[in-house]
């Protein structure tokens, strides 16, 4: 591992102009790379130096590993950030990164691999001790009556998932024996359509859960902290929509154990980088179901409870150098929620893309927002819709509401749609307030309005 001195910031958007910010704290240089369709990101301006790699469709340009990495050459950068999304949980990239001799900052490409086996993690995790969803423990087998005798002994209802999923797509719920066969047929075929790969697993299907994640950072070197946890239960179609670190009703002790079995876990697969533990939370139990090895969207909440720069932790790790944090220099301190702010429809939830004719950023203590856009900016139709995030953070996490409800009404944004008045809808539910809310709650909500 060698010294940092150049970053290339492989992706667009509020997480490269995030990337680009802690490199400039940390005085190493950048490397913007963009496609046709954004060069007018704010980054691409401010940063040192600035490569086209393609036209505007992600598979040509953000997803296209020879120009990022001939990009690399040409500008002479030491290391890769991959952002989220895009390549940064891509094991083939990251060992392309390596070997043509750049550091890849993130996880070793081994480590990506086995967590994009769901099975293969949850096998790693049961060895650390870390609590799963009761399930097949592997991949289903040919055998029919192998597969029904599984599924009785964990019970119905039961979900059937893909090994080479993950973020939801392909599962299948089974709620009696009647229907299990069918249903992981179409599983495979769905499993070997879209991930190329018709292995498939079978776990306790969790009717109304929470979704909790633990954040981590270990330098490859033997030692690894966690920052707590985050409930990003508030979702739709698998797209989480408020985050927030601490999590409602999980305490201090909780915290505690379920963090100190992650950092079993990392210390386990020697893992490198900053990492998230998913969990189902159900009835005050943590199971986990995946884990993922980039940094997160919602990263920031965790960032204004602890005080820890994950990006800037991020690149340390990567060039090398020990983790200087040791857990108990780590305190959660208050409360903090984050609002997605999405160019969208607000019935449809169909992208908006267009030109902001008009922004105005909220602002005042206990306030971050984190976005790329100003007036005048084009949101393009090639990418995801989200735009930005809106970060509030308080003594309490009503008084983070409260701030996030002013944040919010102080925000103007012209030009496009946008689902702040969801957010603002959100902030003001009553079960939201309560932290009553689970995974299945805003498309319920959801429904509810559509009828009023
Ligand atoms: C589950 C589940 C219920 N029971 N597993 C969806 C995304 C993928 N990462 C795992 N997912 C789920 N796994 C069991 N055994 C419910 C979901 C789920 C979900 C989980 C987290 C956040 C949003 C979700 C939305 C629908 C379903």
């Amino acid at each position: 591992m060698g010294d940092i001195k150049k970053v290339l910031i492989a992706n667009r958007g509020e997480i490269a102009l995030r990337i680009l910010r802690a490199c400039r704290e940390m005085g190493l240089k950048t490397v913007a790379v963009y496609s046709q369709a954004d060069r007018d990101l704010k980054h691409v301006l401010l940063a040192d130096e600035a490569v086209c790699i393609g036209p505007p469709a992600a598979a040509k340009s953000y997803l296209n590993m020879a120009a990022i990495i001939s990009a690399a050459e040409i500008t002479q950068a030491d290391a890769i950030h991959p952002g989220y999304g895009f390549m940064s949980e891509n094991a083939d990239f990251a060992e392309s990164v390596e070997r043509s001799g750049f550091i890849f900052i993130g996880p070793r490409s081994e480590t990506i691999r086995l967590m994009g086996s769901k099975t293969n993690a949850k096998a790693e995790m049961i060895a650390a001790g870390v609590p799963c969803v009761p399930g097949s423990d592997g991949a289903l087998p040919e055998d029919d009556q192998a597969c029904l005798e599984i599924a009785a002994k964990v019970g119905y209802p039961v979900l059937i998932k893909a090994a080479s999923g993950g973020g939801g797509r392909g599962m299948q719920v089974v709620r009696t024996e009647e229907e299990l066969l069918e249903k992981i047929q179409i599983a495979r075929t769905e499993a070997l359509n879209a991930f190329k790969d018709a292995t498939v697993f079978l776990e306790k299907y969790l009717e109304t859960p929470r979704h909790v994640e633990v954040q981590v950072l270990a330098d490859g070197q033997g030692n690894a902290i966690h920052l707590g946890e985050r409930d990003c239960s508030m979702q739709r179609r698998n797209q989480k929509v408020v985050e927030e670190c601490t999590a409602p009703g999980v305490t201090d002790e909780q915290r505690e154990e379920i963090g100190k079995l992650c950092v079993e876990a990392c210390k386990r697969i020697n893992y490198r980088g900053a990492g998230t533990f998913e969990f189902l939370y159900d009835q005050g139990q943590f199971y986990f179901i995946e884990m993922n090895t980039r940094i997160q969207v919602e990263h920031p909440v965790t960032e204004m409870v602890t005080g820890v720069d994950l990006i800037r932790e991020m690149i340390r790790i990567a060039s090398g150098k020990a983790l200087t944090k040791k857990q108990g220099n780590i305190r959660m301190r208050g409360h903090a929620i984050e609002c997605r702010i999405n160019a969208e429809n607000p019935r449809t939830f169909v992208p908006s893309p267009g030109t902001i004719t008009k922004y105005h950023a909220p602002g005042g203590p206990g306030v971050r927002m984190d976005t790329h856009i100003y007036t005048g900016y084009r949101v393009p139709p090639h990418y995801d819709s989200m735009i930005g995030k809106l970060i509030c953070w308080g003594n309490t996490r009503t008084s983070a509401i409260a701030r996030m409800q002013h944040a919010l009404s102080e925000m103007i944004i012209e030009g496009i749609d946008t689902n702040i008045n969801l957010q603002k809808r959100i902030m003001a539910d009553k079960v939201f307030q309560r932290g009553e809310h689970n995974i299945h709650y805003l498309a319920d909500m959801l429904a509810e309005w559509q009828t009023e």
